[in-house]
């Protein structure tokens, strides 16, 4: 695969200011999309959404000070993309679509004033070491004042495709242990922080006092955080994802992570749209699948 230059990308898709290629943090490439009502960055590396902005608003992703911007290692913060397994269902943790550095096949302004990006990644020599069949998967951020996000993968192998998936995106949060969670009342989950014991929630939104790193099979539902300390609801509304993942690391997990502060675990929350587990993802030879979720926030 031909890594694409700084200038190459400009050159191609920079005609118009709404998306320009920079150099990031680690010396990385990154796309900076700006829309009328909101901006983002992507880096090329993992696809990997690491800044949204709407306008009038506060930063919605949350960003480790102390992530790591290199090839073959993930950024901490942002929106990793887990592919094509997740957890450790694999080696590397969470699958090799965030640990290298994909291909921008588009860029622009659309017709309705939000700005986008896609970027592919195919099987080559180095993934079939970790993972042998034939695939290509395309991510494609949109802008505007909501983030769009939609991984399709398409099975370009002679056999079934069957792999897990997930936009494991990190929120701003004023304080985790003020933050509301609605949308998984009554929900039955596996408490991944407790030997994967089954739970079901009561009919209260969702608080948090301790590590949470829970796994919502078949649940479709839209979640929305509501802080009332930033004085905003964020929605995570998604389609075609039948999992969801909530985790904060708390107090020895952040310890634990030398590319995590120590005190930056109250002011993060994953909600992640997933397909993991029994709700992995069987594609024929040629079908495709497209998992997307759909980023709102609005002041309280
Ligand atoms: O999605 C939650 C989780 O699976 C946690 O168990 C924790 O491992 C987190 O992902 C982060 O994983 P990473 O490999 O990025 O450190």
């Amino acid at each position: 695969m031909t890594r694409q230059s700084l200038e190459q990308l400009n050159k191609t898709f920079g005609a118009d200011p709404a998306v320009r290629f920079e150099t990031g943090n680690g010396g990385l490439i990154r796309a900076v999309l700006s829309a009328n009502a909101g901006e983002a960055h992507v880096y090329l590396h993992g696809a990997h959404v690491s800044h949204f902005q709407p306008k009038g608003h506060a930063p919605v992703l949350f960003m480790s000070a102390r992530s790591i911007f290199e090839p073959g290692k993930p950024i901490r913060g942002g929106v990793p993309i887990c592919f094509p397994w997740f957890g450790q269902s694999g080696n590397p943790m969470h699958g090799f679509g965030r640990l290298t550095e994909w291909t921008v096949e588009s860029a622009g302004r659309q017709s309705d004033g939000s700005v986008s990006i896609t970027l592919a990644l195919s099987s080559n020599d180095w993934t079939r070491s970790m993972w042998p069949h034939e695939f290509v998967a395309r991510f494609t951020a949109r802008i505007s004042a909501t983030l769009e996000m939609s991984l399709e993968v398409t099975n370009r192998s002679q056999g079934e495709l069957s792999y897990e998936e997930a936009l494991h995106t990190y929120f701003v949060v004023s304080d985790i242990r003020q933050v509301l969670v609605h949308g998984l009342e009554g929900a039955t989950y596996r408490d991944k922080a407790n030997k994967m014991q089954p739970r079901q929630r009561d009919n209260q939104p969702l608080r948090f006092s301790a590590e949470t790193d829970s796994v919502y099979p078949s649940n479709t539902a839209t979640c929305i955080i509501e802080d009332p300390g930033l004085r905003r609801r964020i929605s995570v509304e998604k389609h075609d994802s039948r999992t969801t993942v909530v985790w904060n690391p708390w107090i020895d997990k952040a310890k634990a992570m030398p590319d995590f502060g120590d005190d930056e675990w109250p002011g993060m929350l994953c909600i992640e749209t997933a397909n993991t587990a029994e709700n992995r993802i069987h594609l024929a030879p040629g079908q495709s699948h497209t998992i997307r979720a759909v980023i709102r926030t609005e002041s309280m």
